[in-house]
């Protein structure tokens, strides 16, 4: 990338313009130039990556709640499924009626997370639901969607990018507080800021407190390939949003038209990875980065590993963090897996 000089940096200012926050990097401005730095910092890197949180602006979170209605795209209706036939049993190993918080980290549509609630109310408990998302559009949907279908569950939410500082609701002494991390999400982070985030998130917990976390399993790679290629162009639509995203935030003048979807499933890595692709030579102006960038024709940027794992791979994950496996469930085509997880003292791991 190409530095601009300090007086352009100035006149375009540092600070964002008034605007409503849409979503959690544009709360505070410690938040912001956190977040100005670690896209700079991943615009940089080889390869060139934009963090898979700047899919989700209104435009991108709608779009990811169209993409889990596609028939092509199968973990969100496999996970439902799992979640719906198995929450009873969920809901019995992590406490039944005594459960007193339930926190969803990247709530999204939170639309699956009815049947735990349901559960819960139903083995006698009456949770309060806490949902955490940098997405201020998913929230607006999960109040929606929990509203209408449980309004007799008292809803939180924190409006927080969860890579960054997490601040917890309090939960009332005695309590037990089940964390909820759904759809595979774990999947968009390598291993080691995986089970970093994961211990991060355990400090927040106390002993006893549970974590339940779903995983997408290894499958077809056919099937999985269509997953992140629908015909329709929704997928597409989604990764190319997320240079409007970017442009939004930074000022900076990409052309998403100029970019092209492409999706492969890297067998050996285990992992779809979504890149935008140049179509053509450019320089894009980056914006409040201070700096441009010069793509040659099928440059491409990284913008999300979403990757498949093994039983024991998750388990593992959950182990190095601090949570002791205490339930496996799986779905019966195998595709997708949730690990109920205690949170321990001891950070011995298996
Ligand atoms: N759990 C839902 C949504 C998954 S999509 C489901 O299973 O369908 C990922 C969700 O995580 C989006 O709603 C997105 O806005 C949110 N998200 C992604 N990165 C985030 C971050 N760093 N902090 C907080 N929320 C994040
Ligand atoms: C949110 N995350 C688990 C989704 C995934 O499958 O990795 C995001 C997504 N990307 C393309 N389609 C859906």
């Amino acid at each position: 990338m190409q530095r601009r000089s300090p007086a352009r940096r100035v006149r375009r200012g540092l600070l964002p313009g008034a605007r409503s926050p849409r979503t959690a990097t544009l709360v505070s401005l410690d938040a912001e130039s956190a977040a100005l730095r670690e896209l700079r910092e991943a615009l940089s890197r080889a390869p060139r990556e934009i963090p898979s949180k700047y899919f989700y602006d209104d435009a991108g979170s709608a779009l990811f709640e169209q993409i889990t209605r596609l028939p092509e795209y199968f973990p969100t209706a496999t996970e439902r499924a799992l979640l719906e036939a198995r929450a009873a049993a969920l809901v019995e190993s992590a406490g039944g009626r005594k459960l007193t918080d339930v926190v969803e980290l990247g709530s999204g549509a939170a639309s699956k997370t009815v049947a735990l609630l349901d559960a819960a109310l139903a083995a006698g408990g009456r949770p309060k639901y806490v949902a955490v998302d940098i997405s201020a559009h998913a929230l607006q949907r999960t109040k929606e969607i929990l509203a209408a279908a449980r309004p007799e569950i008292p809803v939180e939410h924190v409006l927080a990018d969860y890579t960054q500082a997490l601040q917890l609701p309090p939960k009332p002494a005695g309590g037990r507080r089940l964390v909820l991390f759904l759809g595979g999400t774990i999947g968009n982070d390598e291993d080691e800021a995986a089970v970093k985030f994961l211990s991060r998130v355990r400090e927040h917990m106390e002993q006893d407190d549970l974590l339940l976390l779903g995983a997408n399993l290894i499958t077809d790679p056919a099937a999985l390939h269509l997953a992140y290629n629908d015909p329709q162009g929704i997928t597409a639509a989604f990764n190319r949003n997320v240079l409007r995203n970017v442009n939004s935030f930074v000022r900076s003048n990409f052309d998403a038209e100029k970019f092209a979807h492409y999706a492969p499933y890297v067998v050996e890595k285990q992992r779809i990875e979504m890149w935008l692709v140049a179509r053509e030579a450019m320089d894009v102006d980056l914006g409040r980065l201070g700096s441009t960038l010069r793509l040659a024709r099928g440059e491409g940027i990284r913008t999300e590993i979403s990757r498949r794992f093994t039983r024991e791979q998750v388990l593992r994950m959950i182990d190095s963090a601090g949570f002791t496996p205490e339930r496996w469930i799986e779905s019966p085509d195998a595709r997708f897996g949730l690990a109920l997880g205690v949170a321990r003292t001891s950070l011995r791991g298996i």
